[in-house]
């Protein structure tokens, strides 16, 4: 069992590296699904959970007052709170379509975003497109390997598939969204959304897992939370307790 410090140091893509030096340094693996509407909001969270999470989950084509300054708000937050940005873009199209969507339009994603992630439902042609822009910026790619919603056909051969394009784009791929840690490859990342301090579902087919079932029972490294902190009454104390419950747990699994 590696700890987040020695994969640091295993792994050659940059945000990857920078990942894991982040969970070590600050002891956290909590990331915030941070699924809120207005640039307010999204800023609130970021500033004030910024020093609880390693990173930041965005949905920017949610925002409805999106412009150019909420990128340098966040980017600064970053920074400023050492997190990184995950926009869980989930892009599905072929090579050349999602190259503009990573680049172009108005959220030009790949110039801020960390992180990003796409199913493979397309074939590995979506990961040679991401990759050309986003490899020489440095950026992380996440592969949608299982998913959290009841009836997902997110498994059995199409979850090998995906471990295999993740193999054969290791400088580009840094990991999986997963319910489970699925490779035994240290440098792939595998964070796990669903994430409440109870188990449960809500109406729509998400499904949820308790930071410690999934950190130490299901070996993934980085529970997601959303819900379960910023609909709580108070989002800090709540994301403490994530932060408590996530970290807790891995020092359990590596002892
Ligand atoms: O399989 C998945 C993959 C993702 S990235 N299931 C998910 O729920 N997500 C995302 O995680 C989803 O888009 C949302 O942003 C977050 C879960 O939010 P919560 O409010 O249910 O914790």
């Amino acid at each position: 069992m590696f700890t987040y410090q020695q994969r640091a140091d295993l792994c050659t893509n940059p945000t990857a590296k920078k990942l894991f030096k982040i969970m070590e340094t600050k002891q956290t693996n909590l990331a915030i699904a941070a699924d809120v509407v207005t640039k307010e909001k999204l800023l609130k969270i970021a500033e004030e959970l910024g020093p609880e999470i390693c990173v930041l989950k965005t949905h920017i084509d949610i925002i409805e007052d999106f412009d150019a300054d909420l990128i340098i708000q966040l980017q600064r937050l970053a920074e400023e709170h050492n997190f990184l940005i995950f926009e869980d873009r989930k892009f599905a199209d072929i090579g050349n379509t999602v190259k503009y969507q990573y680049q172009n339009g108005i959220y030009n994603i790949a110039d801020w975003s960390h992180i990003t992630n796409a199913h493979t439902v397309p074939g590995p042609g979506i990961i040679q497109g991401l990759k050309e822009i986003g490899l020489p910026k440095g950026r992380g790619l996440l592969l949608l390997a299982e998913m959290s919603s009841k009836g997902t056909l997110a498994k059995g051969t199409y979850t090998e598939e995906t471990l295999k394009m993740a193999e054969e784009n290791k400088d580009f791929v840094i990991g999986f969204i997963t319910m489970k840690k699925l490779l035994d490859n240290p440098c792939f990342v595998n964070m796990t959304p669903g994430v409440q301090l109870a188990q449960g579902g809500d109406t729509l087919g998400q499904q949820y897992n308790t930071p410690e079932k999934v950190i130490k029972k299901n070996n993934s490294d980085v529970i997601i939370v959303g819900r379960g902190i910023y609909e709580a009454e108070n989002p800090l104390t709540e994301a403490k307790k994530y932060r408590e419950a996530g970290w807790q747990a891995y020092q359990e699994k590596i002892k």
